[in-house]
């Protein structure tokens, strides 16, 4: 499987909510990898990855960081490629931090910003499937079964109330 989504985190720490993004991956069969990167204790590797990820053939970046979550911006505004930011939960200020310094993003160099924490990192998982799935109908079919999967738990979980 080639590797097409990279998921790169600030810190170990941040794999507690970063693995949710993973399992996601795991479970629609897209290639990654997963990496520490950090804007502020390794700012020449996230340089470094930025600028040789799109030559790697990384189609679609995952970026998760928290507090002045420098992460994902330091990086969409070195490579051309998407890049999803997650904001990860702190203990100081619940993500609102994290979430504020994402998101905000100056015009002209966008981070497709997801929620803070687990949902947060989920649907940055779903988000780079469906934009790899635009081009690769394998990949939207496993995508929509997914969906499908959802609509019928629901059903069923209301038909037991
Ligand atoms: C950020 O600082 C990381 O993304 C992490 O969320 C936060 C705290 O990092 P640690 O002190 O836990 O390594 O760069």
């Amino acid at each position: 499987m080639s590797v097409q989504v990279a998921v790169i985190m600030g810190s170990t720490s941040d794999w507690e909510t970063m693995r949710h993004a993973c399992e996601v991956l795991d479970e629609l069969e897209i290639g990654y990898e997963k990496k520490v990167v950090s804007a502020h204790r390794t700012p020449d590797l996230m340089f470094r990855f930025a600028e040789e990820a799109a030559g790697r053939g990384i189609r679609v970046i995952i970026a998760g960081a928290g507090g002045a979550a420098h992460l994902p911006g330091m990086v969409a505004a070195k490579t051309a490629l998407p890049v999803i930011g997650v904001p990860v939960q702190t203990k100081t200020l619940n993500g609102l931090d994290s979430l504020l310094s994402i998101v905000q993003m100056p015009g002209g160099i966008p981070v497709a910003t997801v929620a803070i924490g687990r949902a947060g990192a989920v649907n940055a998982g779903l988000l780079a499937a469906q934009i790899l799935g635009a081009f690769d109908p394998a990949v939207q079919q496993r995508v929509q079964a997914r969906r499908d999967r959802i609509t019928s738990e629901v059903l069923e979980s209301s038909d037991s109330l």
